[in-house]
């Protein structure tokens, strides 16, 4: 468990930056875990063979030239996965989550990302977390009433595709970055900050340590490139909302108290009660 003044040291570095570290906040073992988590996925993407859908549970795969079709993300396996699921109600989270969003919190991301070593299929283009904030009218102050984090399960760095974050942005509002498309499907490219009259030279890398937990604002801008170094990137995002400022996700504590996942409720598939069946999808 992080020291108390450890957390106060983050959450002052994540008002100033709108981003920030909390080292070392899981163990090699749990580490491990979660690892082994990833691989019981990827290995479950990989026999899809395309995308699929399962109610929340979303297995995203990408067109990689050279390794064919690989998942690139998995949305909410913690239906499904006793591990991930222990993990996204951690005591240590709520640590840090409390004293910005208060002890009722739901959370509306549950995210498995890969970046294998030398895959195409793999970039996220700079963006601001908000634009996936939809229907708006379901989300209110979004800027405070919201935090993302992310467990590094391999080592983040500049050569692995550690994200890029742009310190303090999360104080410029909502801006337009030129974003054509889907975001995991773009190209990173520095001219989209220069576009909209930003500095790339104050771009920084955020880099993490296996266990190392990092969390930022939904205003802040980030992106993230290809994986150049011969090792596996993975990042376990979760993102929580402070309960009385959103109408969507799934309930993660209440009074501080975890609260474990059952039928799954509205988060971002609209079609949830129309289509909860299992089924492949396009893209
Ligand atoms: O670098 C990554 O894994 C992508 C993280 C990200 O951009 C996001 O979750 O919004």
């Amino acid at each position: 468990m992080s020291e108390p003044r450890q957390i106060a040291a983050a959450l002052a570095a994540y008002e100033e930056n709108g981003y920030a570290v909390l080292r070392g906040l899981f163990t090699a073992a749990e580490v491990t875990e979660l690892a082994a988590a990833f691989d019981r996925h990827w290995a479950r993407g990989m026999a899809l063979g395309a995308s699929f859908r399962h109610g929340n549970l979303h297995y995203r795969l990408g067109e990689d030239a050279r390794l064919g079709k690989i998942p690139r993300m998995v949305q909410w396996p913690s239906y499904e996965d006793a591990t991930l699921a222990r993990y996204r109600t951690d005591p240590r989270l709520f640590a840090l989550l409390e004293p910005l969003l208060g002890r009722d919190i739901k959370q509306i991301i549950n995210q498995l990302h890969w970046k294998p070593p030398g895959a195409a299929a793999a970039e996220f283009v700079f963006h601001q977390d908000v634009r996936f904030r939809r229907p708006r009218g379901a989300y209110r102050n979004l800027g405070h009433s919201y935090l993302q984090t992310g467990i590094a399960i391999d080592r983040h760095t500049a050569a692995s595709g550690a994200m890029k974050v742009y310190p303090g942005s999360h104080r410029l509002g909502e801006l337009d970055l030129g974003i054509a498309g889907r975001v995991m499907d773009g190209a990173m490219a520095a001219e989209s900050l220069a576009r909209a009259g930003l500095d790339p030279g104050r771009v920084v890398d955020l880099e993490l340590e296996p266990g190392d937990l990092a969390f930022w604002n939904a205003f802040m801008i980030h992106g993230s490139g290809r994986n150049h170094s011969a090792q596996d990137r993975r990042f376990y995002l979760n993102g929580y909302v402070r309960a009385a400022d959103c109408d969507r996700g799934e309930w993660a504590f209440r009074d501080g108290k975890p609260c474990m996942l059952g039928r799954p409720v509205l988060v971002h598939y609209e079609e949830l009660f129309e289509r909860p069946e299992p089924h492949f999808v396009e893209g």
